[in-house]
């Protein structure tokens, strides 16, 4: 079946009804003219692991192709790998959530009991808090929820003054030290995006604060805001409500101005209430990932004592939505940024390496890899270019990453770089996709430049063919760069630098396909690079039926 379904991917997870929305899109000639709509939301909510069984639920419309009636479809896993589907687990049923039940996340109360605080849309279609919990406790599925009947909990009055098309996806809530709940919804007033801030005791009476735990002007509503702690040493996640010493703050927002995942680093003042930003943290700058993503959220998993992180890859054509893989997330030793990488568990699905001894990539050179299944593969390669930095190209002014990778491309040949890889590409290259490094000099420092160019990924014009890119923060005086590829059908994801630069693509080609598909690495510097390391294996695929 995944020959006449090219693009189904095999080992991220995607919702299963979906599928017969999308083959049937596939007969149709809609997909030749480009978009046809949406199939179906699939935000990530409530992520948890519940008696040593990881919980997906998302957001889905059971209907198909018209847009409404959202509810909370609800998967299964041991592993964040193989999922099973079970029933919807929230639904539209009472007022306040009959028009749609919305983004949301689940805590854990004390006792290892489920809370689910989520958006309904009420009959004014107003956004309104709500809470669910499980019906039975000694159902690992916990298949059925109870809504609170006191719900609404949290609601836009005449006296708070909040926008009723602007407050909604409340995170996991934390505890505080004097033993109150808090928990964040995304909001805006005017330009500035917020995440307002609510207290319960009792996790049922919920009182907003005076203040936002943060805000910021200009950045627009602020959709599934996330805020969690970050170990300041090391890669182990720790649970929500830890705040001490050895801990910053991550606050994420999805905004909806840019459609991108931008979070800050910095302190939780706890008896203020307030998110303070490291310097130079103020505006979001930094992304989880500089491709497609968006809507994602985190859980920590206290079974491996790591935070993952979920979110969504949405279309490029008219396929639908496409839910990620976990991710664990930790800081940098540097302080600066957020390191992301596949949870170790999809190792699980590698077959047949292929293990290429160290080598010299010359300038110009196109080395294929043969022995992998190039439409769901794993691939790791590293370069060592530290011999040959005198030859980086010199950058003048500071430019735009993803400029920089659109406008120079793949081809375009500049002393140390474009090198990397080719995937789904098709013989004679009328096809490809590209996932390289530039090297520059600028300022006395080197500058890498990490680039997904999928200008040339598909014959199919119709397709979003945008060039993604960002700068790594490796010194390749002192480091190898590495990449790692995870390629799934119409995924593309990619991890620069062991993980401080993560970009996701999809791509639609029309020749590079099942066993067309081709895999190079390649180099089109005029300086030589030294292949240090790669493996590549071919994925088995995962249960995500
Ligand atoms: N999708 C949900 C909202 C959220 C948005 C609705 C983000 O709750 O703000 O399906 O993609």
């Amino acid at each position: 079946d995944s020959y006449n379904q090219p693009y189904r991917t095999a080992y991220h997870f995607q919702p299963p009804k979906n599928w017969i929305n999308v083959s049937s899109c596939f007969l149709s000639s809609d997909m030749l003219n480009g978009h046809v709509g949406v199939f179906g939301l699939a935000d990530p909510n409530g992520p948890l692991r519940y008696e040593g069984l990881y919980h997906l639920f998302y957001q889905y419309n059971p209907k198909g192709a018209v847009w409404g009636n959202i509810v909370w479809a609800h998967s299964v896993s041991k592993d964040l790998v193989n999922w099973a589907p079970l029933d919807p687990a929230i639904f539209p049923s009472q007022p306040s959530d009959i028009n749609g039940c919305w983004s949301g996340s689940a805590t854990l109360l004390p006792g290892n009991k489920p809370a689910i605080l989520y958006t309904g849309i009420n009959p004014k279609n107003q956004q309104v808090q709500n809470l669910a919990k499980p019906k039975n406790l000694s159902d690992p599925f916990l298949r059925e929820w109870v809504k609170s009947p006191k719900n609404p909990l949290m609601a836009p009055t005449s006296a708070n003054e909040i926008n009723s098309s602007s407050f909604r996806d409340p995170t996991t809530a934390w505890l505080g030290q004097d033993g109150h709940w808090r928990v964040l919804v995304g909001s805006k007033r005017r330009t500035r995006g917020m995440a307002l801030l609510y207290r319960s005791k009792d996790f049922s009476d919920w009182i907003q604060a005076k203040h936002p735990l943060h805000s910021t002007l200009g950045s627009g509503m602020w959709e599934c805001p996330d805020f969690f702690p970050v170990l300041k040493n090391g890669q182990l996640g720790v649970d929500t409500s830890v705040n001490d010493d050895y801990v910053r703050h991550v606050l994420k927002a999805s905004l909806d101005d840019r459609k991108h995942d931008y979070y800050m680093i910095g302190s939780y003042n706890a008896a203020k209430d307030k998110f303070i930003p490291d310097k130079g943290f103020e505006e979001f700058v930094l992304r989880y990932d500089y491709g497609k993503y968006y809507a994602s959220k985190t859980f920590f998993d206290d079974g491996k004592k790591r935070r993952v992180l979920l979110g969504w890859v949405n279309e490029s054509s008219s396929v639908a939505d496409d839910i990620k893989k976990g991710w664990a997330i930790w800081l940098h030793k540097s302080g600066k940024q957020l390191v992301q990488w596949p949870v170790e568990e999809i190792e699980k699905l590698r077959a047949k390496p292929v293990n290429l001894p160290p080598q010299a990539l010359k300038g110009g050179k196109l080395l294929q890899i043969n022995g992998v299944t190039a439409t769901q593969a794993d691939v790791e390669i590293s370069f060592e270019v530290s011999g040959e930095l005198g030859k980086a190209e010199n950058l003048k002014y500071w430019t735009d990453p993803q400029i920089l990778c659109s406008t120079k491309g793949s081809s375009l040949r500049s002393g140390l770089g474009p090198f990397g890889l080719l995937v789904f590409a098709s013989e004679g290259l009328q096809e490809f996709t590209s996932v390289f490094f530039r090297i520059f000099r600028y300022q006395h420092k080197y500058l890498v430049l990490f680039c997904s160019d999928q200008s040339r990924s598909s014959l199919n014009k119709n397709n979003d063919l945008t060039t993604y890119g960002t700068f790594v923060d490796v010194n390749p005086l002192q480091e190898k760069l590495s990449l790692r590829t995870l390629i799934d059908h119409s995924v593309v994801e990619s991890f620069g630098g062991e993980g401080r630069g993560c970009i996701t693509a999809r791509v639609y080609p029309t020749l590079a396909i099942n066993d067309k598909a081709q895999i190079y690495a390649f180099n089109n510097g005029t300086a030589d690079v030294k292949i240090t390391r790669f493996s590549a294996w071919s994925m088995k695929k995962a249960h995500i039926l």
